[in-house]
């Protein structure tokens, strides 16, 4: 591991980078990258951040986003992961990343997920409510004054993984660095309705149908919510507009870990988990194939839906005191 000192005295060696974002991208992510280009560019860095798809538009309220690219459009001297535990978790990009390393492009891996590999030549991994507060760290050890731009990005991952500052990692780091953003312009009200409360009639719909089915398993310490395909279509929805159901479940006083599984295609859901602490969910997921935080966790599951629901009863049974 290297210290937030060492990785900012080697980017500033260099004349360009390129930062990488996670797949199904979050605010952390983007605002962690785009608060670093920023910075770097502001160094005189040439420096551009990449996700493999096109961002959700509830980024969109922070006009910086649209620079975020698709595929690299220069071959720079330093590649950076922000808020990524592997270098599967950046899709389709993992193969731009692989290229680099093969052509000795030095790595860089900044994050805060407890799952992290170590996967870069260069890793500092800390765990924090979110990775925003680690860049927020590189800024001021890369020497740059934060213009409104830089500061809101950081305040979009902030807010945004820290669920509006009630997780349960939140410390006074989180607070202390929230701070430093919005000493610099960084909106948080601005973040907290774009990025995590609005919604359109469609999505409105799209919760309350889901939230009215949801299950209750193990005693009603397990909630179980499912979205079918067809929920989308029907609601005119995105995938995305399924972010934020499996925290309703966590909210019902008897729940322990709340589950919700997206059907991406038949026979194959997307889990998100989420724990209120006596049951660590990033080794639920890890049982699957995924991962996360002790907290807030994912994985990918296969096969008929009963049987999934089944399998993921048993492996929070297991952990349930
Ligand atoms: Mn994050």
């Amino acid at each position: 591991m290297n210290t937030l000192g060492e990785i900012a005295e080697i980017l500033k060696t260099k004349k360009s980078a390129a930062i990488f974002t996670h797949m199904r991208p979050d605010g952390d992510t983007v605002g962690s990258g785009m608060a670093l280009c920023r910075a770097l560019t502001m160094l005189g860095k040439r420096c551009e951040v990449l996700n493999e798809g096109e961002l959700p538009d509830r980024f969109g309220y922070l006009p910086c986003m649209k620079e975020v690219r698709t595929s690299p459009s220069f071959v720079p001297e330093i590649f950076i992961c922000v808020d990524t535990s592997n270098p599967s978790r950046l899709g389709l990009l993992e193969s731009s990343y692989a290229v680099g390393i093969r052509k000795r492009i030095p790595t860089v891996n900044i994050d805060h997920h407890v799952a992290n590999t170590r996967y870069a030549q260069y890793n500092f991994v800390r765990e924090r409510a979110s990775n925003c507060e680690n860049i927020a760290e590189l800024v001021r050890l890369l020497g740059v004054t934060p213009d409104k731009t830089l500061a809101d990005c950081l305040m979009l991952g902030m807010v945004t993984d820290s669920g509006n500052f009630s997780h349960g990692d939140v410390n006074g780091d989180t607070f202390r660095e929230a701070a430093y953003a919005a000493d610099f312009g960084g909106d948080a009200a601005q973040a907290a309705y774009h990025a995590m409360k609005k919604q359109s009639k469609g999505r409105a719909a799209l919760y309350a149908e889901t939230v009215s089915k949801l299950r209750y398993l193990l005693g009603d310490r397990l909630a179980v919510a499912f979205v079918p395909l067809s929920a989308l279509e029907k609601y005119g929805v995105p995938a995305h507009a399924t972010e934020g159901i499996v925290d309703f479940g966590l909210s019902v006083d008897t729940v322990e870990v709340s589950v919700c599984l997206l059907e991406v295609k038949r026979g194959q859901y997307k889990v998100s988990f989420r724990s209120k602490g006596e049951v660590n969910v990033n080794e639920v997921a890890g049982v699957f194939g995924g991962g996360g935080h002790v907290l807030a966790a994912g994985c990918t599951l296969f096969g008929d839906l009963e049987e999934a629901v089944d399998r993921l009863r048993y492996a929070v049974e297991q952990r349930l005191s």
